[in-house]
C-alpha cells in the first residue's frame, strides 16, 4: 500500500515540466536571461518567454505601464502559470500614465495564479478576467477608472482571495464597483476574504445581461464591503452605493444565484445587501449588516424555482430590513426573540477596517461587530453547516472565539506552503499540493490521531520554484480524521483531513 502510494506520488511529480522562475525587475534588461542575477526588465518579456508551469517573478518596485497587459496563454491543472510578487517585496503596477480608455490588465487565459500585485489607476478596469480557473490572491485594485476587478465574458471558476478593491471611480460615478462578477459572467466564481470600500458605484455587483444559457452561481465568503457610494474624499457619489448587489437586470428579470457566507456590509450609502431585481436563489448565512441606508433590501420577487434564504443574519445600527415574505428565514436578529442594541457588540468603532491585513493575508482582527459576552445572539443560531463554537452557531459574521478569518493561502513557487487537501472530506481519493523554499529534502507523511504513520506520500528532493501535487487514497483505512505533515529543512506544516466512510 505504502509502496503503491509512493510510486503514484513519484509518477505525478515526474510528469510535471521543469518549471522555471523568470525574474523581472525595474532595473533589469530584456536582453538578460531572466535569472535572479540578470532579470528581465518588462512583464511582457516574462510573459512572452514563459511556458506553462513557469513563474514570472516580479521584484519590488513600480512598473509604469502605458499599454494594457494582455495575458491570453492558458496553463492546465497540472501546469499553471504564475505571476507573483517576490515574497516580501511590494510591486506597484502603475497605469496612471497610460491615457486613453483601456483596461489595465486583461486576463483571457486560464489557469493563472496571480499574487501580491497592486493595480493602480487604469483608465478602465484595473483587471478584467474573461478566462477561467484562475486564482488572484493578495492583490489590490485602487483608483481605477471603472470597476477594480471585473469578471465577465464567460469567466468561470475563478478564485479571488484576500484581495482589496477601493476608491475606484468612473466619470459617471455610476459604473465603478469594487468587484463585479457581472453581465455575461460564467459560473463558479468565488471570493474569499476580500474587501471593497468607497467605490463610486457598488462594492460587489452581480448585475446580469444578457440572459445566460446557464444561471451563474457566485459565492462570497468572509468578505467585507463598506462606504460604497462615497468617493475617496468622503463625499457622496452619484452612483448606486450598495454593498453586495446581488444581480438582476433592468430589462428582463434575469437570475444570478448568489451565496454569501460570513459577510459584512456596513455604512454603504444605499443598501448593504441589495437584491436589485435578482430572480435567482439568494443564500445569506451568518451575514451582518450595520448602518447601511437599508441593511437588507431584498423584498422583490424571485423566480418560482429560486429560493431566498436568510439564516443567522444580523441587522444592527441604523437601516432596516426588507425581505420578501416567501424568504426562508431562521434565527435572524430582526425576528423574535432577539433584541439588537449596540451592547450586543464588543465595538461599533470602524477604526482599522481599511488597515493592514494579517501576515497570512487574512482580514485584520478587530473587535468591530464581534459579539460581546452576554449577547443574546451568541449560541442562538441554526446549524447551517458552517463551523461554530459552543453549543450552537452564533448570529452574524463572526463566531465567538472563532478564528478571526483564516487565511486561504495556497502553495506557489518560491514559498514553503502546505495546502488544505482537496476534496475534504473525501472517500477514498484526495490530493495535496505543496511548495518548498529553499530546495531540499522534503517528506509528506500521513499520521492517524494516535501519531502512527499510515502513509508516506513524498520523500524526495523538492525544488523551490515548483508546486507538487500528490494523490492519497484512503481506500484501505478506516474513516476518521488524519494528520498530514510536510517537513523540509527547518520548515514544518501540518493539516488535518477527514476520510468519510
Ligand atoms: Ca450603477
Ligand atoms: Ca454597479
Ligand atoms: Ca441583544
Ligand atoms: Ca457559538
Amino acid at each position: 500500500m505504502r509502496f503503491l502510494m509512493m510510486v503514484m506520488a513519484a509518477l505525478l511529480a515526474s510528469t510535471q515540466v521543469d518549471a522555471r522562475i523568470l525574474y523581472v525587475s525595474t532595473s533589469g534588461l530584456d536582453t538578460n536571461p531572466g535569472t535572479f542575477e540578470l532579470p528581465f526588465r518588462n512583464i511582457s518579456k516574462g510573459y512572452s518567454t514563459a511556458v506553462a508551469g513557469d513563474t514570472i517573478m516580479l521584484r519590488g518596485g513600480t512598473f509604469a505601464l502605458t499599454a494594457t497587459i494582455s495575458f491570453s496563454k492558458s496553463g492546465s491543472t497540472a501546469n499553471k502559470y504564475y505571476l507573483l510578487a517576490y515574497p516580501g517585496e511590494y510591486v506597484l503596477i502603475d497605469f496612471s500614465g497610460m491615457g486613453g480608455s483601456s483596461r489595465g490588465f486583461s486576463l483571457s487565459g486560464s489557469y493563472w495564479y496571480i499574487r501580491g500585485l497592486d493595480f493602480y489607476k487604469a483608465p478602465d478596469n484595473g483587471m478584467h478576467i474573461s478566462g477561467s480557473n484562475n486564482t488572484v490572491e493578495r492583490c489590490i485594485f485602487r483608483e481605477n477608472g471603472d470597476t477594480g476587478l471585473q469578471l465577465s465574458n464567460g469567466a468561470s471558476n475563478n478564485r479571488i482571495i484576500n484581495s482589496d478593491s477601493y476608491y475606484n471611480v468612473d466619470a459617471s460615478q455610476g459604473n465603478a464597483d469594487g468587484f463585479a462578477p457581472k453581465l455575461d459572467v460564467g459560473t463558479g466564481n468565488y471570493f474569499y476574504g476580500c474587501r471593497a470600500w468607497q467605490n463610486s458605484d457598488d462594492g460587489w455587483d452581480g448585475y446580469i445581461r444578457p440572459r445566460p444559457a446557464v444561471v451563474p452561481t457566485t459565492t462570497m465568503e468572509n468578505c467585507w464591503t463598506f462606504r460604497n457610494g462615497y468617493l475617496k474624499s468622503g463625499a457622496a457619489s452619484t452612483g448606486n452605493g450598495n454593498g453586495f448587489k446581488m444581480g438582476g437586470s433592468d430589462t428582463a428579470n434575469l437570475s444570478h444565484n448568489v451565496i454569501l457566507k460570513n459577510c459584512l456590509a456596513f455604512q454603504n450609502r444605499v443598501k448593504g445587501f441589495d437584491q436589485n431585481n435578482d430572480r435567482g436563489s439568494m443564500t445569506l448565512l451568518n451575514c451582518t449588516a450595520f448602518s447601511n441606508g437599508t441593511n437588507y433590501g431584498m423584498s422583490g420577487v424571485f423566480d418560482a424555482g429560486s429560493v431566498m434564504t436568510l439564516k443567522n443574519c444580523v441587522s444592527a445600527g441604523t437601516g432596516g430590513v426588507n425581505v420578501h415574505a416567501n424568504a426562508v428565514q431562521a434565527t435572524n436578529s430582526w425576528r423574535a426573540p432577539f433584541v439588537v442594541t449596540n451592547d450586543d457588540f464588543q465595538s461599533i468603532d470602524t477604526t482599522g477596517v481599511r488597515g493592514p491585513r494579517n501576515a497570512d493575508g487574512s482580514l485584520p482582527t478587530l473587535s468591530f461587530m464581534r459579539l460581546a459576552p452576554g449577547s443574546d445572539l451568541i449560541d442562538a443560531g441554526t446549524n447551517v453547516g458552517l463551523p461554530f463554537n459552543g453549543s450552537a452557531p452564533d448570529l452574524g459574521c463572526f463566531e465567538t472565539s472563532g478564528p478571526s478569518s483564516a487565511g486561504d493561502d495556497a502553495a506557489v513557487p518560491g514559498i514553503f506552503h502546505l495546502d488544505q487537501n482537496y476534496p475534504n472530506p473525501f472517500n477514498p481519493e484526495t490530493q495535496i499540493t505543496f511548495s518548498v523554499a529553499p530546495s531540499g529534502r522534503a517528506t509528506l507523511v500521513v499520521y492517524n490521531l494516535l501519531g502512527q504513520k499510515v502513509a508516506t506520500l513524498f520523500e524526495d528532493d523538492a525544488e523551490r520554484g515548483r508546486v507538487y501535487t500528490v494523490k492519497f487514497s484512503g481506500a484501505r483505512l478506516s474513516g476518521g480524521a488524519y494528520i498530514y505533515r510536510l517537513q523540509s529543512g527547518a520548515n514544518v506544516a501540518a493539516r488535518k483531513f477527514i476520510l468519510l466512510k
